[in-house]
């Protein structure tokens, strides 16, 4: 079932399955706020401090990261961090397709766009709720006369109780940007070593052709986190306590329950000619605490 809702004064759809899996996506950004399982456990970090001001980026939740990653700029053109996707207001279809399991959003170009970014565009994005499972789908259709190119990252933040017991599996042996390390030279690689994946402080890591799924376990909790081909790259971010102070809209403690994990496509941006779509998406299934 789908509702229109609001969050802190934020306009937002809520889309609830009978056994009671629930999400909220805000209007702002098309970015999904919170989704709790039928137990009733929330599964996203959203920041207590997160501004929900219809201007700003929010934090927590998933920011849609659209068509830049970061503020590594392309060819020419003044995007702000992280693109404008999440900083702007979207729609939600009236008529709503998948049977009341499916929400979407949409974005097209507007003067407020072009003024950064001079391309024709609509995109959307899709809710799939199913029990214990989330899949976000970003598609993109170039509606004007010209190619353009663009990054994507789905800039998902998972909630953890406890990050220096929260492990992550599956990136062993990839290459990866340091970009903690080697904020300033993004052409530097490092390689994974073996083993999970643990955090103790600043974490922000950029992997290349992340083969397969992912697997988030920490005490009485654990997420697969699985993304179509088309999104070839994952950043894993953590702040860590000392650039968490820094940060006006996360508490002191915020990055010690939020580990994200973000399907990506950075290293080799999308070109999309004129008429042409294309999709991504991320999958978050939750795993059994056994699981864990
Ligand atoms: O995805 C990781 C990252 O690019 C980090 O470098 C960090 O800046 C983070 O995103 C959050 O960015 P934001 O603009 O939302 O504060």
């Amino acid at each position: 079932m789908l509702a229109q809702t609001s969050f802190n004064g934020q306009p937002c759809v809520d889309l609830a399955l009978p056994a009671g899996d629930r999400v909220r996506i805000a209007l702002h950004g098309a970015h999904v706020l919170s989704w709790t399982t039928a137990d009733g456990v929330e599964r996203l970090y959203l920041s207590p401090k997160a501004h929900l001001d219809g201007h700003s980026p929010i934090r927590g939740g998933v920011p849609i990261c659209f068509p830049q990653f970061n503020q590594r700029v392309l060819a020419g053109q003044p995007l702000p961090k992280h693109g404008f996707a999440r900083t702007q207001p979207w729609t939600a279809d009236a008529q709503q397709p998948g049977g009341g399991h499916e929400a979407c959003l949409r974005l097209a170009a507007s003067a407020a766009t072009r003024a950064i970014w001079p391309h024709e565009f609509e995109a959307s994005l899709t809710a799939s709720l199913e029990a214990g499972r989330l899949r976000l789908t970003f598609e993109v259709t170039n509606t004007g006369t010209e190619p353009f190119a663009f990054a994507l990252a789905l800039h998902t933040y998972l909630r953890t109780p406890d990050i220096s017991r929260t492990r992550l599996d599956g990136l062993s042996g990839l290459a990866f940007w340091d970009a903690v390390e080697h904020i300033h030279q993004p052409a530097l690689r490092k390689t994974q070593p073996p083993g999970l994946l643990a955090f103790a402080g600043e974490t922000d890591s950029v992997y290349e052709a992340v083969p397969a799924p992912l697997e988030m376990s920490a005490p009485g909790t654990g997420m697969r986190i699985s993304q179509s081909a088309s999104l070839p790259d994952v950043v894993v971010w953590n702040p860590g306590a000392q650039r968490c102070a820094l940060l006006d809209d996360m508490p002191a403690d915020g990055y010690a329950h939020m580990l994200c994990v973000e399907a990506a496509r950075i290293e080799s941006p999308q070109v999309l000619a004129p008429g042409q779509s294309w999709s991504g998406w991320q999958e978050l299934r939750v795993l059994l605490a056994s699981q864990a």
